[in-house]
Order: structure tokens, then sequence, then C-alpha cells
């Protein structure tokens, strides 16, 4: 086994066992070794959630499991975040887009992922964090200005809350200023078309290139 293949191991093994001043140790010796902290973050990080997630869905694991996982992937998060954005940092922002997951919805891996990878390919990205009502998504937009608004939803009710902000934003009047893309597992393209959104994206990479295309920027 290589060393990287040693470290995502032992990475993802800390996320399952929610164990976060391990996952801290393990990300930090990523980043020092010159590991890719994205591989990392897909290969082990999220990928330790999922296996736990899905033991919770099967009833071989508690909710609180979960949570402990969860919390310790975003403590890995957070360090691997910082390598991420220094490696794509462009000089200049490429534009702003304010992300955040809608109300009544708290899960924030994601929707933290997403922003990451828009951080680190040039754009400036300000995260309302989750639980987001349709009013915050419409005060951000008055307050930043930004291109394009971003929401993400991981349940199947609170995808209706994007219609819900989206309709907020066209009754401010704002629905011009700002493009607004959605994203999550439950959404699907057709539900981005029905609800008036400008674009829709399965994953992080997917919402690079979606929201590349929106700038009109190649590549
Ligand atoms: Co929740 N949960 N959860 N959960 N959870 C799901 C989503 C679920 C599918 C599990 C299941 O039953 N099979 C299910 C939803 C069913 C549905 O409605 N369709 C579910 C449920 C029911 C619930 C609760 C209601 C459970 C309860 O309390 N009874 C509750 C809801 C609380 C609430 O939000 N009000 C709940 C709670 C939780 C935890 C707190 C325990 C925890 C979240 C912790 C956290 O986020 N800090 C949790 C977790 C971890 C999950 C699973 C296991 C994993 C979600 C995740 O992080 N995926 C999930 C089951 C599963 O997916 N296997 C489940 C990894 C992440 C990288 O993927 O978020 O899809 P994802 O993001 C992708 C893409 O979707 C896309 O790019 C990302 C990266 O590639 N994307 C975007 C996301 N946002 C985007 C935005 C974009 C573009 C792309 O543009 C703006």
């Amino acid at each position: 086994m290589s060393v990287k293949e040693e470290l995502f191991k032992r990475l993802k093994e800390a996320v399952v066992n929610g164990d976060p001043e391990e996952v801290s140790k393990i990300a930090k010796k990523v980043v020092e070794v010159g590991i890719d902290p994205l591989e990392a973050v897909e290969k082990a990080l999220v990928v330790g959630v999922l296996e736990l997630g899905d033991k919770w869905v099967k009833g071989e694991a508690f909710i609180a499991d979960v949570v402990a996982a969860a919390d310790a992937m975003k403590v890995g998060l957070s360090i691997l975040k910082n390598e991420i954005v220094k490696r794509g940092r462009s000089v200049k922002y490429l534009g702003r887009i304010v992300i955040g997951t809608v109300e009544g919805d708290i899960h924030d891996i994601g929707k933290s992922i997403v922003a990451t990878l828009w951080e680190a390919s040039g754009f400036e990205v300000i995260d309302l964090g989750v639980d987001v009502p349709p009013k915050k998504f419409v005060e951000a937009v008055k307050q930043y200005k930004p291109d394009v608004v971003g929401m993400s939803a991981l349940l199947t009710t609170s995808m209706l809350k994007q219609r819900e902000t989206i309709e907020a934003i066209k009754q401010a009047g704002l629905r011009d200023k700002v493009k607004i893309v959605i994203g999550g597992a439950p959404t699907t393209e057709e539900w981005a078309k029905e609800i008036g959104a400008d674009g829709w994206a399965p994953d992080a990479f997917s919402a690079v290139q979606l929201i590349k295309r929106l700038f009109g920027i190649e590549g």
C-alpha cells in the first residue's frame, strides 16, 4: 500500500469513527507530504461519511454516529480547504457567489465542497451556512450584490424552498440582477428548469463547469 493509500484509509476510518483529533492529524499529514488535498476530500472524507450514512440507512448505525462522522469530516475539510484554495487561487476574483443550504435543511457537506471548489477556481464565495430562509437569501443579494446565488438542498421536502427562494428574489425585484444555480442529491435538471433556475449541477466538479459557463469562462 502506498503512503497515499495508507493515509486515505486511515483518514476514512477516522471519519467513520467520528474522531476529529485523528482526522485533524492525518489531514495535516496529507498537506505536509504534498498529496492532492481535493483527492483526499473525495476519496477519504466523503467516502467515510457515505459509508456511515449507508449503515445508518440500513439501521446498522445511529444518527448520532452520522453527526459525529460529519463533524469529524468538517474538521478535515477545514484543514484541506485552505490548501485546495491556495493551490487554485487566482490573483483577482472572477466573480462573486453567495451560497447556502435552504431553509429546513442542515446538510452542509456537499454545499461546503461546492463552495470550496468555486473558491479554488477563483470566485469570491460568501457562504450563508445552512437552514437559510428565503428572506436571508434576498437580504444577501441586496447586501453583497453577487453575480450568482447557489442553493443546495438534500431533502425532497427542502427542495421546495429552492422554488420559494427564487420566488422571493423575484418578488424583491432582484431576479434580473443575479443568476441562480441549484444542486443537491434529490434535485434534477428538470427541477431546475421547472423552478426557473439558470443552472443545475449533479456534483461539485460540474458545479465549477456550470459557473464558468455562466461567466463565459473557457475550460
Ligand atoms: Co441526512 N438525509 N438527514 N443527515 N443524510 C440524507 C440526505 C438521506 C438521503 C438519507 C436517507 O434516508 N437515505 C435522507 C433524505 C431523504 C430525502 O428527503 N430524499 C436524509 C434524512 C431523511 C435526514 C433527516 C430528516 C433524518 C432525521 O432526522 N430523521 C435529517 C434532516 C435534518 C435537516 O436537514 N433538517 C438528517 C440529518 C443528517 C445528519 C445531521 C445526521 C447528517 C448531516 C451532517 C452535515 O451535513 N453536517 C446527514 C447526512 C450526513 C446524510 C447522508 C448520509 C450524506 C449526505 C452527504 O453529506 N453526502 C445522506 C445519505 C446519502 O447521501 N447517502 C443523508 C456527501 C456530499 C458530498 O454529497 O450532499 O449530495 P451531497 O453533495 C454533492 C452533490 O449533491 C452536489 O455536489 C456535492 C459534491 O459533489 N451538490 C451541489 C450539493 N449541493 C450543491 C449545490 C450546487 C451544485 C451542486 O449548486 C448550488
